[in-house]
């Protein structure tokens, strides 16, 4: 059947120059080709494509100079931050379901900000379920690589030392304790403690082992719920085992099984509570024959509803 409250809005955000290896700008294009549009439109759902963004200029960015110059391409990922966040705000403010379609890890701090600037101005609070083997929690000053992909969750928090990426933009600032990595299992010294003292909720692949996705999602789930919170879910392709995914420039062994990547979205969609999506870093030129692009599109399928056969609704448990 299909959503109340505006269609399923997919936009292509064409970008790899947060990242260490070319060809996630191919990413939008095989989440096409993988018919990802096509089989939300066949499930129901009423389906917008906008497209891909075009290619912006770089901007000045009024960064510490010690910042600036560790981070790579900072003046246009800066430049793409403000498009994206000005589309990301646009979409949520007409209502409907924004799916972004990336593109590496650092669009997401334009769809984050566009989304929190949104639900701060309908007095909602939002939640982020940042599914990912990494923590993207890196600034300028602990980043040992000057990716930017690795810095988008800081950015969200509210780092200082990131704000100047948006320029002139309000920017409202993600609560961390509202934040939670699932699926962590890579992690640089410096930004490990960062994370310990910030109040950022972790699920890494030791706690999912120990208590299943299950348990661990549920307690997330029944927080945003109790809160009646927006829900955000950034999914990064390398969260899912490399063997399943191969499609992604930082794989990292012992990732989410196809079992575990459908029950989140699955619950997910059982929670009523997801309104808005990031599919991020695939890279088709490393891709196996479409096969990394093909799975993302059968979780996206689970997560807007298709499951085996009709389930009874999920009691929503509010703490
Ligand atoms: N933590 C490493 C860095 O900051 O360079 C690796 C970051 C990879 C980020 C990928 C997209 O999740
Ligand atoms: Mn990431
Ligand atoms: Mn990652
Ligand atoms: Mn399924």
């Amino acid at each position: 059947g299909s959503r109340r409250g505006g269609p399923v809005s997919l936009l292509g955000i064409p970008l790899e120059l947060g990242a260490a290896e070319a060809g996630s700008i191919m990413g939008p294009a095989a989440l096409r080709t993988a018919g990802l549009p096509a089989l939300l439109g066949a499930m129901g759902h009423d389906v917008v494509d906008r497209g891909d963004l075009p290619h912006p200029a770089p901007v000045d960015v009024a960064m510490a100079a010690d910042d600036a110059n560790v981070c790579r391409n900072l003046g246009q990922i800066a430049a793409w931050t403000r498009m994206i966040h000005d589309h990301a705000h646009g979409m949520a403010r007409e209502g409907g379901f924004p799916i972004f379609l990336g593109g590496d890890h650092s669009l997401s701090m334009g769809t984050v900000s566009g989304i929190a600037r949104h639900c701060h101005e309908i007095g909602r609070d939002l939640f982020v379920l940042w599914l990912d083997a990494h923590a993207d929690f890196n600034t300028p000053a602990t980043t040992p690589s000057g990716n930017m992909h690795g810095m988008s969750v800081a950015f969200a928090c509210g780092d200082p030392s990131l704000r100047p990426l948006l320029g002139d933009r309000p920017f409202i600032p993600v609560k961390a304790d509202n934040v939670h990595l699932f699926g962590l299992r890579s992690i640089d010294t410096w930004e490990r403690e960062a994370v310990r003292g910030c109040g950022i909720q972790v699920s890494d692949m030791r706690d999912i082992d120990d208590h299943g996705v299950s348990t661990l999602l549920q307690r997330f789930i029944d927080q945003v719920a109790a809160a009646g919170a927006h829900l955000h879910v950034s999914l990064d392709v390398d969260f899912l085992d490399p063997s399943l995914a191969p499609g992604v420039g930082t794989t990292v062994p012992g990732g989410a099984t196809y079992r575990e990547a459908h029950l989140i979205m699955e619950m997910l969609q059982e929670s009523g509570l997801v309104g808005s999506l990031d599919i991020v870093e695939l890279n088709p030129f490393l891709d196996e024959r479409g096969k990394s692009a093909r799975l993302l599109t059968e979780l996206t399928a689970s997560l807007f509803g298709r499951t085996i056969i009709d389930r009874p609704a999920r009691q929503i448990r509010v703490a």
